[in-house]
């Protein structure tokens, strides 16, 4: 009797082992607010927008982008220097802490789409899919805002 019991406690732990194992890093991870800006013809790459919330306990650390509507797309970052010159390059990775929230905003963080597959046109839509770095992935619709739009909210 005691040694089905001990087996049983073992098949249990296992399986709690296993579930916890399992646990993507995108199981944590909110995207909201997606949008970018419509575009002029294909030629200029595009730009998307959107705000990344942690909410589990660990680090998660978004390693690259997916989307259809681009041949290519990277995260990269704007600045300005102190002569008032806006460049912008790869961000590489972006480890986001647990509950932190990283935005990917104009004029800081943005998902670049270069290679524009088709016109970003004003009211519709597109996927993009964050990939994480256990492979994990999220995906979001991107709201296409005006040539002029500062945020899905002005
Ligand atoms: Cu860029």
């Amino acid at each position: 009797m005691i040694g089905k019991l001990t087996v049983f406690l073992t098949v249990l732990a296992l399986a709690w082992g296993i579930s916890i194992s399992v646990l993507a890093e995108a199981d944590d991870i909110v995207v909201e607010g997606a949008w970018s800006r419509a575009s002029i013809g294909t030629s200029r790459p595009g730009a998307a927008y959107l705000t990344i919330r942690n909410t589990g306990p660990e680090y998660v650390t978004l390693t690259g982008i997916r989307t259809d509507i681009a041949t290519r797309s990277e995260i990269h970052r704007s600045s300005t220097d102190d002569q008032g010159v806006t460049s912008m390059a790869p961000a590489g990775e972006i480890k986001i802490a647990p509950t932190d929230t990283v935005s990917l905003e104009p004029g800081g963080l943005h998902v670049m789409l270069m290679g524009l597959q088709r016109p970003m046109t004003e009211g519709e839509a597109f996927w993009l899919t964050l990939v994480f770095s256990d492979g994990s992935e999220v995906s979001v619709e991107v709201s296409i805002l005006g040539f002029a739009a500062r945020g899905p909210d002005i």
